[in-house]
């Protein structure tokens, strides 16, 4: 483990720059607007003493439903530094779970962008505790919350020095919710010092960040990634972090990269493969950036290979969870294997099992288990779901099948439960996804098992070609017979569908329950 008093808060993250010659630093910069640390940390007091005075008690929840702007890193060490426990609530969250989010949370207090108060309709607010709306970025708008206050106006009356409340290291600091692709989602409580464990580990060991680095995470804070990426590794070294609200769009993030002159730049597959091919890429000016990482999903040999081309950047790898808060499995500089999510990050165990429970040796296949001092203790609420996942001494089952070489390298086979019947052989669909998203022609695709009216089982893909104009049974004959030839003659896709975009989460993912409807 890392050390750590027993007393401890984690805003001293933030705060802990004003303190060792970082004070003036850009801590924040981007269209939003920069703050030096001082400025930073004066804002996220007022925002503490503003939540004290609404009468919260210690360890109450506060629902953040935020863009990346100054706001976000403002609210939440304040809330943090006063003792509250903040929620990351995803932007494009539905009024349903949104009511879902206030209820289980109890939050009494969210704080919103003004363009999103519209989300906090009588729908999502019937039946939950929320009281109070406090509004950044402009003036509050219609919305269904008895009072709304706009930060604006009503934060510079608050002092700008706050102390840090009493916690104890293992106190509750904040949650983030899982996906909940299948099943209601659930509340992921971390503990004070789980933000300062993830970068000991992961952030010091591969990013190597120092003061005069520059982070810019296109996917968001709501999103772990992002949140570690944006918020824990900068201000943990006094360096600063570019923020960018709105849509990413390919020629904003080029903009940004070209006047910010960002040195760390993280993304998923998905956005490289979109900035790659997208208009203006060759022209776009990337040297100010030394590191691109990726994680959330597997990196094809063909986004890492393009994104090579154009900015001369090899992409690192890695695996994380929003339970174990970031990076637990990853590639380095130094040391790396195309295809693989990397090795352990240190700080981390992991343990590759069989059904049985039993250790699994080198080049055998096994559930990936992980255990690290920042992994949720519990999901709110859910000792069932808890049952499930935080296993005994804190070993956490992932449900991730890998392989490991013998050089320690992680590979990728799907989720424990994803093996299908095909034909009477046994298939993983993302084996099949990740070879054709290898052919040349293939920028990228799904692999998804479906069900027959018959109750068999099929294979389908659905493919995003790099050019159009193309014959759709020519192609899809081509591309059967480039998966048969690489795996086994039964390993593709009985089906192919050619679409000119795959669907997208809120975090930058394939969308594959949508892309089960297309
Ligand atoms: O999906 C991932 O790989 C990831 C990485 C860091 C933090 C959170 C997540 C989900």
């Amino acid at each position: 483990g890392f050390a750590l008093p027993e007393r401890y808060n984690a805003s001293r993250i933030l705060f802990d720059n004003l303190g060792n010659g970082n004070a003036e630093r850009l801590a924040l910069t981007g269209p939003a607007g920069t703050r030096t640390y001082r400025e930073l940390c004066a804002e996220a007091a007022r925002w503490g003493h503003a939540f004290q005075s609404l009468g919260l008690t210690r360890g109450d929840r506060i629902l953040l439903f935020l863009d990346d702007t100054p706001a976000y890193p403002a609210a939440f060490f304040g809330a943090v530094r006063a003792g509250f426990v903040p929620l990351l609530i995803n932007t494009l969250t539905t009024p349903e779970l949104l009511q879902f989010y206030l209820s289980d949370a109890g939050a009494q207090v969210a704080v919103t962008d003004a363009e999103f108060c519209s989300r906090f309709s009588a729908e999502a607010c019937k039946d939950t505790p929320l009281r109070t709306l406090i509004v950044v970025n402009g003036t509050a708008g219609e919305h269904a919350v008895a009072e709304a206050r706009n930060a604006g106006e009503w934060l510079p009356d608050f002092a700008s020095v706050l102390d840090a409340a009493d916690t104890h290291r293992n106190d509750m600091a904040f949650w983030m919710y899982s996906s909940g692709s299948t099943g209601r989602p659930k509340g992921i409580v971390h503990l004070q010092h789980d933000m300062a464990y993830s970068e000991q580990a992961f952030a010091r060991s591969v990013l190597k960040l120092s003061p005069g680095d520059i982070c810019f995470s296109v996917p968001k804070i709501f999103f772990a990634y992002g949140f570690g990426n944006s918020i824990t590794f900068p201000f943990s070294v006094g360096a600063a972090t570019l923020l960018l609200p709105g849509q990413p769009k390919s020629a904003a993030i080029f903009a940004a990269i070209e006047q910010y002159r960002p040195t760390v730049f993280f993304g998923l597959p998905t956005l490289y493969v979109t900035l790659t091919k997208a208009e203006g890429a060759d022209a776009a000016d990337f040297s100010s950036l030394r590191m691109a990482v990726s994680a959330a999903e597997v990196l094809s040999a063909d986004v890492f290979n393009g994104w090579k081309r154009l900015t001369g950047l090899e992409i690192i790898e890695g695996l994380g969870s929003t339970e174990v808060l970031h990076i637990y499995l990853c590639n380095r500089a130094e040391t790396k294997k195309l295809g693989a999510a990397g090795m352990r990050v240190p700080g981390y165990e992991i343990m590759l099992r069989d059904s049985d429970g039993r250790e699994v040796g080198d080049d055998e296949e096994g559930i990936l288990w992980v255990r690290g001092d920042s992994a949720t203790p519990l999901y709110w609420n859910r000792p069932d779901k808890t049952a499930e996942t935080v296993r005994e001494d804190g070993w956490i089952y992932t449900g991730d099948r890998f392989v490991r070489d013998s050089d320690g390298f992680h590979f990728f086979r799907g989720r424990a439960d994803d093996l299908v019947k095909i034909s009477g052989q046994w298939i993983y669909p993302l084996e099949v996804e990740l070879c054709l998203a290898d052919h040349p022609d293939v920028r990228e695709c799904a692999v998804y098992a479906a069900e027959l009216p018959d109750r068999r089982m099929t294979l389908k893909a659905v493919v995003v070609m790099n050019r159009g104009g193309f014959d759709a049974t020519e192609a899809t004959r081509r591309l059967q017979d480039y998966v048969k030839a690489k795996l086994l003659p039964y390993k593709y896709p009985r089906e192919v569908t050619f679409v000119d975009e795959l669907p997208k989460t809120g975090t930058g993912k394939i969308d594959r329950q949508a892309v089960m409807r297309m």
